[in-house]
């Protein structure tokens, strides 16, 4: 019985010597075959406290998108809403402007945004895409008073068997948040 466990470490260290004596194999090192995500995020709102009638910029930065695009989800609170035309994509020197497939209400007092975005849209001038980074920018405007709110996003899998009007239903939003940041609004 007291030799089980150092028999069992001893067979691991076999298999990881093993391991690493194959290339490619485990994750890591820069390989996509453990990446099962639509995209990298990280998410910056700026400034974080507005007041009614100002705009905060959210900026979302995006690596590692998926062949098959992505459905890009923000939530924030209703307490705020976004500017017409002004999302874009920038890629290097190359900017985009986007338009949302969805702009509505929740069912929580909150509200969403949708963009769908090809890997093409990411690529640098014409080249194979690599994973390259881009930052979609949206600005909100605070319409009633918020503390504490949150600015949420959810890149996932644009479905290519499903058409892109009706994908997404506040009902069935699939949200699951990957970065947040903070809010507030004052209002008299
Ligand atoms: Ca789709
Ligand atoms: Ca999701």
């Amino acid at each position: 019985m007291h030799t089980r466990p150092l028999h069992l470490a001893v067979r691991y260290l076999t298999l990881a010597a093993a391991c690493l004596s194959l290339p490619g194999c485990g994750g890591g090192g820069g390989g996509d075959s453990t990446f099962v995500g639509a995209a990298d995020v990280s998410l910056a709102v700026s400034p974080s406290n507005i007041d009614s009638g100002d705009r905060t910029e959210v900026a979302i930065t995006l690596g590692n998108v998926i062949e098959d695009g992505i459905a890009l989800k923000i939530r924030f609170p209703d307490a705020l809403k976004y500017v017409r035309s002004s999302a874009l994509l920038v890629v290097g020197q190359k900017e985009t402007d986007l338009t949302p497939k969805f702009n509505g209400t929740g069912t929580d007092n909150d509200r969403y945004l949708v963009f769908y975005i090809s890997q093409a849209a990411f690529r640098r001038s014409g080249q194979e895409y690599n994973g390259e980074e881009g930052t979609v920018i949206v600005q909100l405007e605070g319409v009633e008073s918020v503390t504490d709110g949150l600015v949420e996003v959810d890149p996932d899998v644009d479905d290519p068997l499903q058409t892109n009007d009706g994908e997404f239903t506040v009902e069935t939003p699939e949200f699951d948040p990957e970065a947040t940041a903070d809010i507030s609004v004052q209002a008299d």
